[in-house]
């Protein structure tokens, strides 16, 4: 009898033991941030013919779900769902798919029960939808954006290492305010300085002068510096209502340039005109006459640079107060037509569009 009553003792006390260890787990749980993936293909939903093809792979094949299933060590950081939002190489993304990702972006943001959002996308306009995002996104929760140089069927490969640290960011209240931001090769970059700038090796996304935010170690990220610059619900862009962006192009400077690609890019109707110029943004005498009559035709023209970093000095190299024109400061061509596009939905008082590149 008492051999029996000892054994169901310990029965009890090792059920009692396992419902308290599985409330505890089931209340961790509980107080693990809610981050949502949206996933839009690129390289880290790649895949390749053999674990040493790390070019020439083919690029969003995996869906949301298999990337979450590779990496089960999310589920420690924070509960996990994931949504399919696109499935394109990111050289494939459009205005179009900027509206539709933010939309969705706000939507889910604003719901309570979402502390943050992790978006897996091809590294080739990364740095274009970081910014477009952190420029219409009105929320302080953490948005954070992933790729991978490498498929996942790569020896090595980064994308399971950056969207495990992806979420770490996206989960940690250190995040909240900082704008939208990039996780790649175990640091955090800010989305309107990063810029991609090796064409395959792991660590091509690099904040050059400016500096990156911060790193990833040991399971937590550690920040140094944010942004100057107003972002996310601090900046000024409304796109819930809108369906489509002002057409703006990029034109290219380089010796010998010619006006032809310019006059065509107006001549199809582009609101906005980009010049990358050579140095301090430095206009061509043939593409300045080009620029001075498309700014009489009612187009707004930015001047950047093709060097990447530095600033466009205004009334620099060309007499900006006198041509009407927008100086970039240091953003640089495919992020200042982002600013540039936004700034058309709400004004064409070129003054008012020079704060914007002061502002943002
Ligand atoms: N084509 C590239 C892209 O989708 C692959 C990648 O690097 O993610 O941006």
């Amino acid at each position: 009898m008492l051999h029996n009553h000892n054994i169901s003792t310990r029965f009890c006390q090792a059920l009692l033991a396992c419902t308290l260890l599985l409330g505890s787990y089931a209340e961790a749980a509980d107080k693990l941030a809610n981050v949502t993936i949206l996933a839009t293909g690129g390289t880290i939903a790649g895949s390749g013919a053999n674990s040493t093809t790390t070019v020439g792979y083919t690029a969003a094949t995996v869906g949301v779900d298999s990337l979450i299933k590779a990496v089960p060590e999310l589920s420690k950081v924070a509960q996990v769902k994931g949504e399919q939002v696109f499935q394109i190489a990111s050289e494939n993304m459009s205005n179009e798919h900027w509206l539709t990702l933010a939309k969705r972006v706000n939507v889910l943001l604003a719901q309570p029960d979402v502390d943050g959002i992790v978006i897996t996308h091809g590294t080739d306009t990364l740095e274009e939808t970081a910014y477009f995002l952190d420029l219409v996104v009105k929320s302080k929760k953490p948005v954070v954006l992933v790729g991978a140089m490498r498929p996942g069927t790569a020896l090595s490969a980064d994308g399971p290492i950056n969207l495990y640290n992806a979420v770490l960011l996206a989960a940690n209240p250190d995040a909240v305010g900082k704008g939208v931001m990039v996780a790649m090769a175990d640091q955090i970059h800010s989305a309107r300085d990063v810029t991609k700038t090796n064409t395959s090796t792991p660590d091509s996304f690099k904040t050059t002068e400016l500096g990156l935010m911060g790193y990833f170690q040991g399971n937590k990220p550690y920040f140094y510096r944010t942004s100057t610059r107003k972002h996310t619900a601090d900046a000024e862009f409304d796109i819930s209502k809108l369906d489509k962006l002002p057409q703006v192009d990029i034109v290219y400077g380089y010796a010998n340039v010619s006006p032809v690609a310019l006059n065509a890019l107006v001549a199809a109707g582009a609101k906005g005109i980009i010049h990358a110029g050579v140095g301090d943004g430095s206009l061509a005498a043939s593409v300045k006459t080009a620029l001075i009559a498309a700014r009489k035709q009612g187009v707004m023209i930015v001047r950047s640079s093709r060097v990447g970093q530095g600033i466009v000095a205004r009334n620099g190299e060309a007499n900006d107060d006198e041509l009407d024109f927008v100086a970039s400061d240091t953003l640089n061509p495919q992020k200042a037509r982002i600013l540039l596009m936004l700034a058309l939905t709400k004004t064409n008082d070129s003054k008012a569009v020079q704060k914007m590149f002061y502002t943002y």
